[in-house]
């Protein structure tokens, strides 16, 4: 059986928002020479190439960022899908703006990014502390879930929302998610005598890394899936799956 590996990068490979860590950053490069993976994030390439050291991303098979909306394969673009956010949804976000209880704004609240948009009430531009600040207040009063809540009731079959990192959203068309992502390495690997093994911060009902579970049960392929705390976790799994 031939392993394949998918895994997120914020909170499964990297701290939210950071660069992967120098001691992790050793062990993943020693551990993924002779391996087969795919990197697949809510996050554009910007951020994923500030977090991720080069040779992680030119080492694998693919890079899926937006959600799966782009793929890179050897830092040549693949496709891009496209969205166009309808009004009534901005409205929306901008009304979640008004209403909330939290008071700080960093600014870049709705993000446009290929195919997707990201929405955060303390605003993309937050400092770490104020990431961290907004995170605590969100676990504390569950804002975030309310409006994903919101927004796939309201959106059905036309939009959907989902928790990705520590202060924000990511909104798209319906199926537009990260199981996209592995539709696409589905059909270039198929199931014959593979194994996917995948790690994701968010793999559980409601975060942004559980379509493509979904999508792996769907499918009937053989699967493995870990829903990690952090790149610690990820590494221990790693470590004891040699
Ligand atoms: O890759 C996980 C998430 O990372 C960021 O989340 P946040 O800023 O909320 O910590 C965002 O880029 C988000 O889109 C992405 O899903």
């Amino acid at each position: 059986m031939k392993n394949i590996y998918l895994f997120d990068v914020d909170g499964t490979l990297t701290p939210a928002r950071r660069q992967m860590r120098a001691a992790f950053k050793k062990f993943f490069v020693k551990w993924s020479k002779d391996k087969i993976y795919y990197l697949i994030t809510g996050s554009d390439l910007k951020k994923i190439w500030y977090q991720t050291p080069e040779g992680v991303l030119f080492n694998a098979r693919g890079v899926f960022t937006c959600m799966g909306n782009v793929l890179y394969i050897q830092g040549e673009k693949i496709y891009e899908n496209k969205f166009d956010p309808p009004r009534r949804l901005l409205n929306h976000l901008n009304r979640f703006l008004d209403k909330t209880g939290y008071v700080i704004r960093a600014g870049n609240h709705i993000e446009n990014r290929p195919g997707m948009i990201n929405f955060s009430i303390v605003g993309r531009n937050a400092t770490h502390m104020q990431r961290e600040g907004y995170y605590t207040y969100d676990c504390r009063v569950k804002e975030r879930e309310n409006i994903a809540n919101f927004i796939n009731e309201n959106f059905k079959d036309e939009i959907e929302a989902s928790i990705g990192g520590k202060i924000s959203i990511d909104i798209y068309p319906s199926g537009n998610h990260k199981g996209q992502a592995f539709q696409w390495i589905h059909h270039k690997l198929g199931s014959n005598n593979v194994h996917y093994n995948f790690f994701g911060d968010q793999a559980k009902p409601g975060g942004n890394d559980w379509d493509l579970v979904q999508e792996m049960n769907k499918l009937k392929v053989s699967h493995s899936y870990y829903c990690v705390r952090d790149y610690k976790e990820t590494q221990r799994i790693l470590m004891s799956n040699k």
